[in-house]
């Protein structure tokens, strides 16, 4: 396969400037006609030819000004058409037969249930009709769909409505046009029968936007969050970043099948129905949190993405880590700030940090890739969002806004790069933002040290930075690394807040006039993606878990303390008086969480007990059966000291008020749900009767899935009914099934494995629904340790073995799998000789998907 560059990028030689497509769409031989306006672009050579993507196309006509080309006039070979000897400009007609139903990629126009629907990013419109595939073609679109009316009366895409009507032999068509000139990256095209919710939004000029969501008619009771999520964030844009929508329209629709979360293409969203769809008896308060957070991600995409789009693939931070700072920071102002910081950088460690310590590092803007779908991953986004936050620490918020006026104002409607972002930051502040830049093109995790030395009322901070050589980059020079910082002393805070600014490899920052030694409380909010090491006795602890006046670095002081237990627990880590450590631990979290004045969703943040995966990641060799008996014990020992508190805490808790899926009450339900968790470490007839008649009582998803996965997760002999109550309860709703299957794929026990490998037969599987297949496989992979790496090899073999099943269905899916073997180096010798030649010889298979290709090469190298 081959490797394509960044350092290669060329400006296209043709431009497309309006784009004319008819579907006559038909399951198996849909029709695309297109017509291209094209354009000579400004420096190609006037013999340069035609050059344009096509994927699984059978071409039917093709011609140039209305005239049929001849077959010696074009070529169609790997997937590119070449047309030579082609005016400055010219209109291009293609006639295509495309197969919907055999598109088991889900990339391109494929069906869902029955739904005809297309996913375009990052290179699926080739799947649908010749063209120049790149982000770089900006073009105004008009869409022409015909279908058959009783099948399909309902017939989407992008832009306004126009005209629509009826046609002969019970078809019907309808017309689109988007007058905002557009990647094909964002086409989109849906026909299906389809209810809808509606309701409508006033823009900040005062015109009305229709707002509309489609879903298959039974799920229509399950719009409703969505709709009022999306008004939120239509205001929030407008009130936070001045941005205003843009179409008379804006539409969503719910996907059963679909490889991602959603797709923000314009003015018609497609959604994974898991993000969009929610009712208090079906959805948690996290997947209501997670479709509010989803929402606005693809509605700010229209401006971070659409209106200024990415020049080139190696751009795509550009639009997904200035996205994902955009949703973080509406989710921190609709919810708690603090709470979302911590649920922010909890998803930072599990998923980037590990991918920069493994095989798969890469810079946020990679140099190189074979397929760009393996590069939605954690450091493009989560970590692309972090550099966007530092950014603004550094210039500060009213800097900030002027700098993101610029930059929208000066790339509108053009495919802009890093580079045209960090220059509007820099032109708008006036901070030389050069030695930043290597955020961008340096993978890894700086990781800093951090002394100190007490002088007479001096206190001196000396931190290093360090990061480890990763794959393709040895040496790694230092980088600007902005520190939020404050000072607390035995009665509380010392000095104001501060941000240092560490650019040096090693800088010393000092502090007079002190009364008594301070302790530091360092990279407050999360102020950059480093990881930290520093010597904290454990008084010192105790007073940063109890007095810091900044609640994210509570919370990760106290987690950091857990860690090291456990670490301890595991035999990866001396610790002296463990045990005395441990109880100090239990508490110190126990003023947290039985403090009223302090929000219950931070509360149970600090209740929550890493998992064996989070232990995993933060050890230096993986022996799964150590860190699951680690944190047995060490849940163990919290629930001795804790108990009492654990069931005034449950009971505290209960909210007895109708069901609302706000920041308050679903904090209240977390902290019980926590307590009840740690209750379960150890589940007495008692407690396993309360998480049963929480259960049974339940009138909201929430409650009844946080007691049931206790059960799940549990020995008890009430496992299997409560499981099997739960399926018949709910096996008509897809969705909730999921649970299911998540909740038996992280179950322990001796048979866990054979029990997966059941339910890989159970009806309610399917491998050609990527939720399904995330559901069980993947949920086991990532987050059953133990039943993965079981010490005989099974788990590598079902997962391989599911592996290549995928692959030859769904390449995308398959590969992203594949990130569950990351850290392989780490695990005990054993596991890792059997998980690493299972690798490498996937690597080495003929007939894989370049997706999977990719990946396995990456990780086996
Ligand atoms: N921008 C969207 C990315 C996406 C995607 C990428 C590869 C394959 C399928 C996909 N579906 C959606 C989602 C987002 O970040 O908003
Ligand atoms: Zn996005």
């Amino acid at each position: 396969p081959k490797k394509i560059f960044l350092k290669d990028y060329a400006k296209p030689d043709y431009l497309v400037e309006h784009v004319s497509l008819t579907f006559a769409l038909d399951k198996t031989k849909t029709r695309v006609t297109a017509r291209l306006s094209v354009k000579r672009n400004d420096g190609a050579a006037a013999d340069a030819p035609l050059v344009l993507d096509g994927e699984d196309l059978d071409l039917v006509a093709i011609a140039v000004d209305g005239k049929s080309l001849g077959e010696d006039a074009y070529t169609y070979e790997h997937n590119v058409l070449t047309v030579r000897d082609v005016p400055a400009a010219f209109t291009l007609e293609t006639e295509v037969l495309i197969n919907p139903d055999a598109n088991t990629k889900l990339s391109g126009l494929y069906i869902s249930n029955g739904m005809f629907c297309t996913q375009c990013e990052a290179e699926g419109f080739r799947r649908i009709t010749f063209f120049p595939d790149r982000p770089d073609v900006l073009s105004t679109y008009d869409v022409r769909i015909e279908a058959d009316k009783s099948a399909y009366p309902v017939l989407l895409a992008n832009g306004n409505p126009g005209d629509k009507g009826d046609l002969e032999n019970g078809r019907h068509f309808a017309e689109w046009a988007d007058p905002h000139p557009k990647p094909a990256y964002l086409f989109a095209l849906v026909g299906g029968d389809l209810a809808h919710k509606q309701d409508s939004f006033t823009t900040m000029s005062g015109r009305e936007v229709t707002l509309q969501i489609f879903v298959q008619p039974h799920n229509l009771d399950k719009t409703d969050y969505a709709l009022d999520a999306l008004k939120r964030s239509m205001k929030w844009d407008e009130e936070t970043f001045g941005r205003e929508y843009d179409l008379d329209i804006f539409m969503i629709v719910a996907v059963d099948h679909f490889n991602f979360g959603a797709m923000e293409n314009k003015g018609l969203n497609i959604f994974n129905s898991s993000c969009v769809l929610a009712s208090e008896t079906t959805a948690t308060d996290g997947d209501f949190e997670l479709i509010e957070s989803i929402v606005a991600h693809e509605y700010f995409h229209n401006w971070s993405g659409n209106r200024v789009t990415c020049r080139d693939w190696f751009q795509l931070c550009l639009k997904e880590g200035f996205t994902v700072f955009r949703d973080q920071e509406f989710t921190a102002d609709q919810r708690s700030r603090a709470v979302a910081r911590i649920r922010d950088v909890r998803r930072l460690w599990q998923r980037q940090f590990q991918e920069d310590a493994g095989p798969l590092a890469h810079p946020v803007r990679p140099e190189s890739y074979i397929t760009i779908d393996n590069f939605y991953t954690a450091t493009v986004y989560d970590k692309g969002a972090e550099l966007v936050r530092m950014m603004k620490t550094l210039l500060g918020p009213e800097d900030f806004r002027k700098a993101t006026d610029l930059y929208f104002d000066r790339n509108d409607g053009t495919a802009a790069t890093v580079e045209d972002f960090v220059g509007a930051m820099e032109e708008a502040s006036g901070i030389d933002l050069t030695q930043f830049r290597r955020w961008y093109s340096d993978a890894g995790t700086p990781q800093i040290s951090a002394t100190e030395a007490w002088d007479n009322g001096t206190y001196a901070l000396t931190l290093t930075q360090h990061t480890d050589p990763t794959p393709g980059q040895d040496d790694k020079a230092p980088r600007h690394i902005p520190v939020r910082m404050g000072l607390i002393g035995p009665d509380g805070p010392m000095v104001d807040e501060k941000v240092l600014q560490l650019k040096e490899e090693s800088q010393t920052f000092t502090f007079d006039g002190l009364q008594t030694k301070p302790v530091a409380s360092l990279f407050r909010g999360f102020s950059a993606p480093v990881t930290v090491k520093r010597e904290l006795d454990t008084e010192e602890r105790l007073r940063l878990i109890a007095q810091d006046t900044d609640s994210f670095n509570r919370w990760a002081t106290a987690h950091a303390f857990a860690m090291d237990l456990l670490k301890s627990m595991a035999g990866q880590q001396e610790m002296k008086n463990s045990h005395e450590a441990l109880i100090s631990y239990a508490k110190a979290i126990e003023t947290i969480i039985t403090d009223e004045t302090l929000e219950p969703a931070f509360r149970a943040e600090v209740l929550r007990v890493p998992t064996e995966t989070d232990i995993g990641r933060a050890v230096a060799q993986i022996d799964p059966d150590a860190i699951s008996e680690a944190r047995r014990k060490f849940r163990r020992g919290l629930l001795e000291t804790l108990k009492g508190t654990l069931s005034d805490l449950y009971t505290a808790n209960l909210v007895n008020d109708d069901y609302d899926p706000g920041a308050d009450q679903a904090g209240k339900r977390a902290l019980k749900n926590a307590a009840l968790a740690l209750l379960m470490a150890e589940p007495s007839d008692t407690t396993a009767e309360l998480a049963l008649r929480q259960a049974d009582n339940a009138t909201n998803m929430t409650d009844e899935a946080g007691a049931v996965s206790l059960l799940a997760q549990s020995n008890r002999p009430e496992r299997e009914d409560a499981l099997s109550r739960f399926y018949d309860k709910w096996k008509h709703d897809p969705l909730v099934v999921n649970k299911w299957l998540v909740w038996q794929a992280l179950a322990g026990g001796e048979d866990a494995l054979d029990k997966i490998i059941a339910l890989t037969r159970h009806e309610a599987f399917d491998m050609g629904n990527p939720n399904k297949v995330r559901s069980l496989i993947g949920a086991f992979a990532m987050e059953n340790p133990k039943a993965f790496h079981r010490a005989d090899g099974a788990g590598y073999d079902l997962f391989f073995e599911k592996v290549r099943e995928l692959d030859k269905r769904n390449p995308q899916v398959a590969a992203r799998l594949l990130t569950a073997t990351e850290a392989w180096r780490r695990l005990e010798p054993k596991r890792r000789d059997m998980l690493g030649s299972r690798l490498k010889a996937l690597a080495q298979e003929d007939g894989l998907s370049n997706n999977t290709f990719e990946m396995a090469e990456r990780l086996s190298d």
